[in-house]
Order: C-alpha cells, then structure tokens, then sequence
C-alpha cells in the first residue's frame, strides 16, 4: 500500500488580513510521483488532534515558508528578521517532537530544516548576510523555473551521498540558516562558505534536513520521480 505522508501546511509570506495555511502543489506532485498519497495536515494547537496525525500518517515533510522567531531558539529579534508567527512555531514544535517519539519518517525542507534543527535544541542565523562574513548568495538570483544556483560538498556515508555523490548543485531561496546544529544532529552537506546546508539525525531511522527545495525540481518536470522524495517514500 501507498504510505500516506502529512505534509504540514505553512503560513505564506506574504501578509493577508485573516490567517491562512497553505501548502505548494510541487511538495504534493513530487510525493505522489514518488508513491506516496500525501495529504495536507493543518499546524495548530490542539494536542490531541496532533496526536491522531501523528498516528494515521507514515511519515512527514516539514515545508518551505516564513522565518522561525528566535524566541524559540532563546534569541531576541534581529532588525533583518523578516516576517513570522511564535503561535504557528510553537504548534509546529510540539506536532515535530510528537513525530519524533515515534520516530517515523521526517524530511524537513527550507524553513522546515530550520525549524527541525530548533526542535533538537539548535539555532539559526536570523540573516546570513549581515551575520555571517565571507557567505556567498543564498538568496537565489537565478530566474529559471527549477533551476540550480550554488554548488553543495557531501559528506561520505550520508543519504544524499548514496543519491548523489560528493558534490552537487541546489536551488538556494534562503536568508536564514542554520548556525549551531541540534543535539544528535550531523551535517551532512554543506555550501563553499560553510553554511550547513543538510543534515540527519543519528539515532533516527530518517530524519533528514536540507536547506533547498528539492520538490522545485518537479516545475521543470511535473512527472520526474526525485530521489530525495522517493528514498523517503521507500523509508515509510
Ligand atoms: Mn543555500
């Protein structure tokens, strides 16, 4: 049977007058397209409702969106923090520590990387570029749907190297990263200025962070089966 994969929605960008959550067809297309039947799960405060997802779904894709507020990291606002929502981070913390007691499925992408790695107890650059000296462009100038804008190094023995190799080249629309890594957490890619850019989690069958979005891959090709969706969906 198909694994059934939650994807959590996400609070967009942009402002509206009433909240919305929300989730990007790529991230859907790129799981069925890797066997999966994924549904959309709403993020919100409600215990027992997180708890029955938890339950029904075989695994979770932690999505791109907004910054993570650095309240929750045990930081207070940089003046470059763009915007972000405490009560949706703090629902989306307690929905990722409740996966990872089961410890089921989770690949955490852009801001869900970075959220992730606040859950094992690290923190981010709230802005690379005014944070971090000598950091390349991490916000993505390149105009071509799908296309790629910086190289990354792999660390041997990792997931992405058994995908890819030791080197490949990601889609980059980043302006946090992560700074410290979590507890149990290892980079395992990284760009040419340092900036972690994977990582999994030691004690955990698959639990895998990347700063990219891999599921961009797919407005290039709506049907291209992408390795880093379908080895997850092999892991549920
Ligand atoms: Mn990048």
């Amino acid at each position: 049977m198909r694994p059934l994969i939650g994807v959590f929605a996400h609070a967009p960008r942009t402002l509206e007058f009433f909240a919305v959550q929300t989730c990007p067809e790529t991230y859907l297309m790129a799981l069925e397209n890797a066997g999966a039947d994924p549904v959309i799960l709403p993020v919100y405060d409600s215990d027992e409702t997180l708890r029955r997802y938890v339950q029904m779904c075989d695994g979770f894709v932690l999505p791109g969106g907004i910054d993570v507020n650095p309240l929750t990291y045990g930081e207070d606002p940089h003046p470059l923090l763009q915007g972000n929502r405490l009560d949706f981070d703090e629902c989306e913390l307690h929905l990722i520590r409740l996966i990872l007691e089961t410890k089921k499925p989770l690949l955490g992408i852009c801001r869900g990387c970075q959220i992730l790695n606040v859950a094992f107890g690290g923190t981010l650059y709230q802005d690379i570029v005014s944070m971090r000296e000598g950091a390349q462009l991490h916000s993505q100038t390149e105009l071509t749907p799908g296309a790629t804008s910086h190289r990354i190094k792999i660390e041997p023995g990792s997931i992405l190297e058994e995908l890819y190799g030791s080197e490949m080249r990601v889609n980059s629309f980043h302006h946090q990263a992560v700074k410290d890594l979590g507890n149990g957490l290892k980079a395992t890619a990284r760009a040419y200025d340092g900036i972690i850019e994977a990582y999994e989690a030691v004690d955990y069958p698959f639990v895998l962070g990347v700063q990219w979005h891999p599921e961009q891959e797919t407005n290039a090709d709506r049907t291209a089966i992408l390795p880093i969706f379908k080895r997850f969906v092999e892991a549920c």
